[in-house]
C-alpha cells in the first residue's frame, strides 16, 4: 500500500463513523464493469454497489442527461410542477405496467413510503379499524435501515440497541406460504417480501412459493408488496423477478439501478387504488420527483431496455452460474442464483468468506461477504462472456485454495 493509500485510511477512521468495514481498496474511477484504485489497479466489479451500477459505472448516456440536466434545472421541490416528472412518470409506467408512482430517494424511503400507503388504504378501502393494521413480512428481511424498518429486521446487528420499535408487524419464515396463511387476519393489509432475499444470502424460494403468495393475499384482500430494490430492472434476467415467478405484485419497490447509480432514485409502484389514498400534504420529500432524478432515471430505464442489458443478464448469469458449478473444489457448498445475482456458499470450515473476497481482490475481482460464509456476485449488466470466463478462472483459482 502506497503512503496515500494508508493516509486516507486513517483519515477515515479518524472521522466518519465506522458502521461499515470496507475491504482495503481506494476506488478512483470506473467504467462499464471496471472499477480502478489510486495506485491505477483495474478491478472487475462483482458487487455493482449493491446492484445499483447494473447499467456499468458511468455510463455516458446517463452521464450526458445528468449533466444536460444539472445545466438547466435541478431541484424545484413539489411545491411546483417541474417538466421531467410528467415523462417520468410516463416512462416507468410503460415499463413496468404500473398505473401509479410515487417518486421517492433512498430505497428505505421508498419501503417506509409503501409501509404508509398500505396502512392507509387498509383504514380508508379495506375497512380495518384505526391503529389494527398488520404488515407480515419474513424472517431474515432487509429492507433497508430507518427505524421502522429495523423494527422488524431478525438480523441482531442490524435492531440491536435501536428500539423502541414501533408495533403492527408480525413475521414469518420465507418461502413458507402455509406459514402466510395461519399468519393473515382481518387486520392484514400486506406482505411485504423480497422476490429473492439478498442480504440472507441470495435465498430463492421454491418454485410456486409466489403463486400460493398471490392467491393467498388476493383472497384475502392484502396487498402483496414485492421489495424489487436489489432484484428489479434486470438483475434477475428479467425486468422484474415477479416475472420468473408468473405473478404480479400490487405494490412494486424499485431503487438503485433506476437511476444507474448515479444519484439515489427510489419509487413505489402500484396498480391499484393503495397510492390513490394520499392526499396533499400527507406524504412527501424536499428531493423526491425532482428534475434532475427524473432525468437521470429515464436515462438510466432507456439504456437499460435499449442496449439489451436485461437478455444479456439472463445470458450472462446462466453462463456464470454454470461455470460457477462446474469449479470442483472443497471450499464450495452451495452456488446459486438467478440472472446476475449470484452467491457462492462456503462450507464453515473453509474459513470466513471475506478472506477470499480479499484474495479475490489480489486477483483483480472485487466481490462481497455477507453472512461469514458466504460470497456475493452482482456484476453490472453489461458484462460479456469474455469477462465471465475471464471473471471464473480467478473464482476457481481462489475458491481451490484453502484461506481457513
Ligand atoms: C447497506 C444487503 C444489498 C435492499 C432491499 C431495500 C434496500 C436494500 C432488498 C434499502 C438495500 C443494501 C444497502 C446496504 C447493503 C445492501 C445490501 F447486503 F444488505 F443486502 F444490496 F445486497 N430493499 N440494500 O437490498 O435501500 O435505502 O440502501 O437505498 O449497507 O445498508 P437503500
Amino acid at each position: 500500500m502506497s503512503s496515500s493509500v494508508i493516509d486516507l485510511l486513517a483519515t477515515e477512521a479518524r472521522f466518519g463513523a465506522q458502521n461499515y468495514q470496507p475491504i482495503g481498496v481506494v476506488l478512483t474511477r470506473g467504467e462499464g464493469v471496471w472499477v480502478w484504485d489510486i495506485e491505477g489497479n483495474r478491478y472487475l466489479d462483482c458487487l455493482s454497489a449493491y446492484s445499483a451500477v447494473s447499467q456499468g459505472h458511468c455510463h455516458p448516456k446517463i452521464l450526458a442527461a445528468m449533466v444536460e440536466q444539472a445545466g438547466r434545472l435541478t431541484l424545484t421541490s413539489r411545491a411546483f410542477h417541474n417538466d421531467q416528472l410528467a415523462l417520468f412518470y410516463e416512462e416507468i409506467a410503460a415499463l413496468t405496467g404500473s398505473h401509479k408512482v410515487l417518486p421517492m430517494n433512498s430505497g428505505a424511503e421508498a419501503v417506509e413510503s409503501a409501509i404508509k400507503s398500505v396502512r392507509k388504504w387498509g383504514y380508508e378501502v379495506k375497512g380495518v379499524a384505526d391503529g389494527q393494521a398488520e404488515i407480515i413480512v419474513c424472517a431474515d428481511n432487509f429492507h433497508g435501515r430507518t427505524l421502522g424498518i429495523v423494527g422488524f429486521s431478525t438480523d441482531a446487528e442490524t435492531r440491536g440497541h435501536f428500539g423502541p420499535f414501533a408495533p403492527g408487524f408480525k413475521i414469518i419464515p420465507f418461502g413458507d406460504a402455509a406459514a402466510l396463511d395461519a399468519a393473515i387476519t382481518p387486520n392484514t393489509v400486506a406482505f411485504l417480501v423480497e422476490p429473492i432475499q439478498g442480504e440472507a444470502g441470495v435465498i430463492i424460494p421454491p418454485a410456486g412459493y409466489f403463486k400460493a403468495v398471490r392467491e393467498l393475499c388476493t383472497a384475502n384482500n392484502v396487498m402483496l408488496v414485492l421489495d424489487e430494490i436489489q432484484t428489479g430492472l434486470g438483475r434477475t434476467g428479467k425486468l422484474l423477478a415477479e416475472q420468473h415467478e408468473g405473478i404480479e405484485a400490487d405494490v412494486t419497490l424499485l431503487g438503485k439501478a433506476l437511476s444507474g447509480g448515479f444519484y439515489p432514485v427510489s419509487a413505489v409502484l402500484s396498480n391499484n387504488d393503495v397510492l390513490g389514498t394520499l392526499r396533499p400534504g400527507q406524504h412527501g420529500s424536499t428531493f423526491g420527483g425532482n428534475p434532475l432524478a427524473c432525468a437521470v432515471a429515464r436515462a438510466a430505464m432507456r439504456v437499460l431496455v435499449e442496449e439489451g442489458m436485461i437478455e444479456n443478464a439472463a445470458a450472462q448469469g446462466a453462463r456464470f452460474l454454470q461455470g460457477l458449478k462446474d469449479i470442483r473444489a472443497n471450499t464450495i457448498r452451495d452456488v446459486r442464483g438467478r440472472g446476475l445475482m449470484l452467491a457462492v456458499e462456503l462450507h464453515p470450515e473453509a474459513g470466513h468468506a471475506r478472506r477470499y473476497c480479499e484474495a479475490l481482490q489480489g486477483k483483480g475481482i472485487l466481490a462481497k461477504d455477507t453472512h461469514e460464509h458466504t460470497i456475493r456476485i452482482a456484476p453490472p449488466l453489461v458484462i460479456t462472456g469474455d469477462q465471465v470466463d475471464w471473471a471464473l478462472e480467478q473464482f476457481a483459482a481462489i475458491l481451490t485454495q484453502d484461506l481457513s
